[in-house]
């Protein structure tokens, strides 16, 4: 069989197509993608730690963190670096390959921004790939955060465009695009996703997987979240989702970026194992792995990797090689940066 190429031209009668097919044969095609470009049986295991929470100026109905809504949260500083590299080194301990660092910010400061910088070297010196996720970035700080080594940003894209204003108002859904415009440009790899369970139609979750396949180049990482209601937030009530549409939904990011890892993300503690099972057939692989997510709940990690043994997944191992690669591509970004702007510099003056 022929590899598929990877497209950017996706149409929405061609994706919700693929969403509405039987879901025995979209299963079966998705696995047979995710066969030619992955092994089956493995899985990649990111561990996240919330490096700032609470008392977010942004309004995202879903977040826990927002400070528009009451959930009982404590608010928090930015942690200190030293402790979140114990935590790193834990994550480590237990198996993680990825650490993610997550702070409630709409943007982070100048003044944090020298301290989220220690905390990428220092991860990456413990020998794990560093993703961040910190809101909006200015160019300046996306080039910084990679020239600190930053493997991963995650900024997602939450849902479609046409049902994104019921959900956020306080930032537009082209900035979004302008960060991961301004992440791909300094060579770093793209983590982004969405949520399925804030009363979306299937034309939105159809919407959603087109902004991503449709961009220049993949996400290398496409988080599927399933929302976790939180009490005090405006979806706390929303509507629970088909388990078999959830896993549709992976199983045609599976289809659309097949070199992607696709990531069975927020959701894992309220979903049976039968359930997690069948994302793996439909090709997620990758998973958040320890107790906790950014505020809540997430299955042990014991419990994660009984279920890898019962179901024969062993969990990826870090790529030394792809490493090199993507150093060698973000030190050419910088030089590229820096030509263009000594070449601005010197036409201005
Ligand atoms: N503040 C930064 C931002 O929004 O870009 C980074 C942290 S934010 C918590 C990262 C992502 O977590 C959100 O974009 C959203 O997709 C996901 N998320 C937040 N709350 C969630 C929830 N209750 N259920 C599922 N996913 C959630
Ligand atoms: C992503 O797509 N999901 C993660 C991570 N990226 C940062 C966050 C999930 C948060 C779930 C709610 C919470 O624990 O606060
Ligand atoms: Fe803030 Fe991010 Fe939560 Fe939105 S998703 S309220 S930006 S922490």
């Amino acid at each position: 069989m022929t590899a598929p190429v990877t497209r950017h031209d996706w149409t929405p009668s061609e994706v919700l197509g693929l969403l509405r097919q039987p879901f025995n044969d979209l299963l079966f095609q998705a696995q047979n993608v995710h066969r030619q470009h992955f092994d089956a049986n493995r899985v990649q295991v990111s561990t996240l730690l919330s490096i700032k929470t609470g008392a977010c100026p942004e309004d995202c109905k879903y977040c826990p963190q927002s400070g528009h809504y009451n959930t009982g949260l404590d608010k928090e500083k930015l942690m200190q670096v030293q402790k979140v590299l114990d935590e790193a080194a834990a994550a480590k301990a237990i198996g993680a390959t990825r650490f993610c660092m997550g702070a409630a910010w709409k943007h982070p400061s100048d003044k944090d921004m020298p301290y989220v910088l220690q905390m990428v070297r220092g991860v990456r010196e413990l020998g794990l790939e560093t993703c961040m996720t910190l809101g909006k970035l200015t160019q300046e700080q996306t080039a910084a955060l990679a020239d600190a080594g930053l493997d991963y940003y995650n900024h997602n894209l939450d849902t479609s465009p046409e049902f994104y204003g019921n959900i956020i108002t306080t930032r537009t859904y082209s900035e979004r695009l302008q960060t991961l415009s301004y992440v791909r440009d300094a060579g770093m790899k793209i983590c982004s996703g969405g949520i399925l369970g804030m009363g979306e139609s299937l034309e939105d979750r159809a919407g959603l997987l087109i902004q991503l396949a449709n961009l220049p180049e993949h996400p290398e990482s496409v988080p599927i979240n399933m929302l976790v209601k939180v009490a005090g937030t405006p979806l706390e009530n929303a509507e629970d989702v088909d388990p078999f549409d959830f896993i549709r939904m992976l199983a045609v990011a599976r289809i659309m970026m097949p070199r992607s890892h696709v990531r069975l993300s927020a959701g894992r503690e309220q979903m049976s194992e039968q359930t997690q099972a069948l994302a793996f057939l439909a090709g997620a692989n990758s998973i958040f792995y320890g107790d906790r997510l950014l505020t809540t709940a997430n299955p042990q990690a014991d419990k994660d990797m009984r279920l890898f043994q019962r179901l024969g997944i062993k969990p990826e191992e870090r790529q030394e090689h792809d490493d090199e690669v993507h150093q060698a591509a973000i030190e050419q970004a910088l030089i590229e940066q820096r030509d263009s702007a000594l070449f601005t510099n010197a036409a201005a003056g």
